[in-house]
């Protein structure tokens, strides 16, 4: 139970202070981002390494199947972007959709959410790959030139310590880069894919973190992540979520628009929910 309740001015939704605090709130709202450290359950970090060994395997396996090392953005033992890899059989959804999610998602968001992407990022010991500044939102612009979409939330949940050594991400403050209202243009990078936005030279703020922790930051904010140089993997999972549904200029849905949140309440039912396969443009 929260000792004491601070509440989001703009919504009216209490927040537990035990797990952000005023200060945090008050940052995310002003400059893009907040660090939670250390929130998510020991019962429930396992069971996401779990499923993310699952999932490595899995991509391994269709790799040796089209007898291929990189499969879209997946480079082997190197560097792995999972999309859309909740269903019934994985126990993904119940991380996605707990309680910690609601909170963390109300106090960002407001009362109404959806879930729009779920990904995970693993870097490989000793070349997990760098990624270059971008704005979560400027991979939709980059598809949707006319897109009108509202920030929404990533949760970068940390499956490791993360430290600039294993390739943890770098945030932009808003107030240092100009986001708050704007999504940048970008190009992409030829020997990567990525998209980036952002070619200055402030480095940002290295996010240095243990493994059980969550980053929320807007999707206007940019960021980066460095390549991993430690013996070990570096594992996110990596939720991201809006206030509506996210929809391309055609009306076609970007990604996911699951609905998890109404009226402040937890709607999110696993009996009811199509657990579509949706390839987001990413
Ligand atoms: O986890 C990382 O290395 C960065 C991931 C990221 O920035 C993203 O997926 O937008």
């Amino acid at each position: 139970m929260p000792t004491t309740a601070n509440t989001n001015v703009a919504t009216n939704i209490d927040i537990d202070s035990d797990l952000i605090s005023p200060d945090q709130l008050a940052q995310y709202h002003d400059e893009g981002y907040m660090i939670l450290e250390r929130v998510i359950p020991d019962d429930m970090l396992q069971m996401m390494r779990e499923e993310c060994s699952y999932l490595i395997g899995y991509i391994d396996c269709m790799m040796d199947y089209e007898k291929k090392d990189v499969l879209g953005l997946n480079h082997r033992r190197n560097r792995y972007f999972m999309t859309s890899k909740y269903n019934p059989q994985s126990r993904i959804w119940h991380f996605t959709f707990s309680e910690l999610m609601a909170q963390i998602t109300k106090a960002a968001l407001g009362p109404e959410v959806y879930l729009f992407n779920e990904q995970w990022v693993v870097k490989g010991a000793e070349k997990g790959m760098k990624f270059g500044w971008h704005q979560d939102s400027g991979y939709v612009k980059h598809a949707d030139p006319t897109t009108t979409h509202q920030p929404y939330l990533t949760c970068w949940c940390t499956l490791d310590d993360v430290c600039e050594e294993n390739g943890s991400v770098y945030i932009l403050p808003h107030s240092r880069a100009g986001t708050k209202d704007k999504i940048f243009d970008h190009t992409q990078e030829n020997a990567t894919n990525d998209l980036i936005g952002y070619t200055g030279d402030d480095p940002g703020i290295p996010v240095i973190a243990p493994a059980g922790s969550i980053v929320a930051f807007s999707s206007y904010a940019f960021h980066r992540s460095g390549s991993n140089n430690t013996d070990k993997m570096r594992r996110i999972y990596l939720g991201q979520y809006s206030t509506n549904p996210i929809r391309n200029t055609d009306g076609t849905v970007w990604s996911q628009d699951v609905h998890f949140i109404k009226d402040g309440q937890r709607v999110f039912d696993p009996h009811t929910d199509t657990f579509e396969y949706k390839t987001s443009n990413r």
